[in-house]
């Protein structure tokens, strides 16, 4: 054997290892890009892939891409930080059996970057729901596009922020996730919607800036 060859083996070995990483990627973004968008295909292709996907294998799709962490500090605890409030309100596109959806919803802002909060009871028990923080006020077609540090970039955290959570026996869903960068007063709204259908907007909290 030469001792090009022998070189040559391990970086076939890692270009497949790098093609099964980018399949794993696309699926997850695939799964995360739903609400922005807006079509009815990006929306069956959504729930497809979440029914296809067992909940380990979407752990596994979603490493490094942080959308909440139930034991963090909530954003209106966070000391020596600006924090900013928002009430949920219903929004039309709500899909039915939503209508006691309530909540609200908490930005902080320290040197630290950014933390969100969502609150919400009203909730189908046992239910998985995605919020993701927008760029419009919920006047303006419930929230508008998804708010982006890098506009045009990765619609995926940490490029975005998602809070991705399930609802308790009661209806009642919490989540916590932190990004580092700050957000200014850019992200003026958070959206939430079932996890399976994106597009439809439950509610919708304009924040207090
Ligand atoms: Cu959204």
């Amino acid at each position: 054997m030469t001792p090009e060859r022998d070189g040559a083996a391990p970086s076939r070995r890692s270009r497949t290892r790098l093609a099964a990483c980018c399949a794993g990627l696309t699926a997850a973004a695939l799964l995360l890009s739903g609400c922005g968008g807006g079509s009815s295909d990006s929306a069956s292709a959504n729930a497809a892939a979440a029914e296809s996907a067992t909940p380990s294998e979407n752990m596994d799709d979603m490493a490094g891409m942080e959308m909440g962490d139930p034991s963090a500090t909530p954003a209106d605890k966070i000391p020596d930080a600006e924090v900013v409030e928002g009430t949920f309100k219903l929004l039309d596109t709500r899909p039915p059996g939503m209508d006691d959806v309530k909540g609200a919803a908490w930005l902080a802002q320290s040197p630290k970057g950014t933390t969100v909060t969502v609150s919400l009871t009203g909730l189908k028990p046992g239910e998985e729901y995605m919020s993701h923080l927008h760029g419009r006020p919920c006047s303006a077609k419930g929230g508008g596009e998804h708010f982006q540090f890098d506009k045009g970039g990765p619609t995926t955290p940490p490029n975005e922020v998602h809070l991705m959570f399930t609802a308790d026996k009661s209806g009642m869903g919490k989540m916590t996730v932190n990004n580092d960068r700050k957000t200014g007063e850019k992200a003026v709204a958070v959206v939430v919607h079932p996890m399976a259908a994106q597009d439809n907007r439950i509610a919708c909290a304009d924040f207090d800036f």
